[in-house]
């Protein structure tokens, strides 16, 4: 019988595309190209399954252009790059790859925080600048970590990691706002308490965004939430881009209407509005949050690990939708 047709839509470890040659007839990207709609249309059009990551937009159109396709494994936890409803309406499989990057991500949003609070990378490119001459008392004072109140937008996986670490490892007070409460072990694990959104905008020293991205959480943040928060705190985006308005964020920033922005994910990336490049008070990494050797094998590994049992007829293993008939 003949194997089934695999595409690998981006590169990612040799390894694991020989891993998945062992059970498939692979076609891979290694030279990582960046395909459009209608490449990528035209190159599943003779596949069965595709691994895939966020930047790569599953719909209908695709779908009807790609008749044999039954999976499509994201390598990332976030899916928005999919359209669901049209997946699970054409009987086509969606996975993700939760779990394996919590911590890792956690790590990366706590480090963008203390970087943005601490304001590191301004105070570098002054240095670097050769602008460095004298020690002031003022010199790039930033705000506090420890003891301040910590707003999480979002509570999943993440943003319980990342609560976790300001409540036990800084003594920060933990709020935070979620479409649903989490259970009271949860809360009490975390030292976290829910409150409505604006009390969390208007009490929070530093709010971090961690929400999925859907229509109802585009533009989570803009002008009106960006005026309840304090002219002292920090705003953290390592959620979605479209979380916030990236343009009327550019505008607080300059105009000191809050401290200072870390943003790990942008609207329209790898574009990034031309505002932020400007604003000195905001930390700017290119969507990395993510990003070890460790937990990108992981979940490369686990993209791969969902198109093997799927086909072995094991089924998902991190399922985003559940079609009633599949293709
Ligand atoms: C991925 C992410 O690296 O998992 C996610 O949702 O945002 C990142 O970990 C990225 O989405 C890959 O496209």
């Amino acid at each position: 019988m003949s194997k089934p047709r695999i595409l690998v839509a981006r590169a990612i470890f040799p390894d694991i595309v020989d891993r998945l040659r062992e059970h498939f007839d692979v076609e891979a990207n290694p030279d990582d190209v960046i395909w459009t709609p209608q490449e990528l249309a035209a190159r599943l059009a003779d596949k069965d399954g595709v691994l895939t990551t966020g930047s790569q937009r599953i719909d209908g159109a695709l779908l009807s252009a790609a008749p044999r396709l039954k999976i499509c494994a994201n390598m990332a936890v976030g899916y928005n790059n999919f359209d669901v409803d049209a997946m699970t309406a054409a009987g086509v499989q969606g996975t993700n790859t939760p779990d394996v990057l919590t911590e890792t991500t956690a790590d990366f949003g706590f480090a963008l925080l203390m970087a943005t609070a601490r304001r590191m990378t301004e105070s570098e490119h002054y240095l670097r600048a050769g602008k460095w001459t004298k020690w002031s008392y003022d010199m790039f004072a930033g705000s506090d970590i420890h003891g301040s109140t910590l707003g999480i937008i979002g509570m999943g996986r993440i943003g319980q990691g990342i609560a976790k670490r300001g409540a036990h490892g800084f003594g920060m007070k933990v709020i935070y706002h979620n479409r649903s409460r989490l259970s009271p072990a949860l809360e009490a694990e975390c030292k976290a308490t829910y409150v409505g959104k604006e009390e969390l905008l208007r009490t929070a020293d530093h709010v971090v965004l961690v929400v999925p991205y859907t229509a109802a959480s585009h533009h989570t943040i803009g002008a009106a939430e960006l005026a309840l928060m304090k002219p002292t705190a920090t705003l953290v985006n390592i959620a979605r881009g479209g979380i916030v308005d990236d343009a009327a964020l550019a505008v607080a920033l300059r105009e000191r209407r809050i401290a200072a922005a870390g943003l790990d994910v942008f609207e329209g990336e790898p574009s990034v509005h031309p505002d932020l490049l400007t604003v000195p008070n905001v930390v700017l990494t290119p969507h990395i949050a993510s990003a070890t050797v460790p937990t990108r094998r992981a979940m490369a590994n686990l993209a791969a690990d969902n198109l093997i049992a799927f086909f072995d007829g094991r089924g998902p293993l991190t399922p985003v939708n559940q079609p009633s008939t599949l293709r």
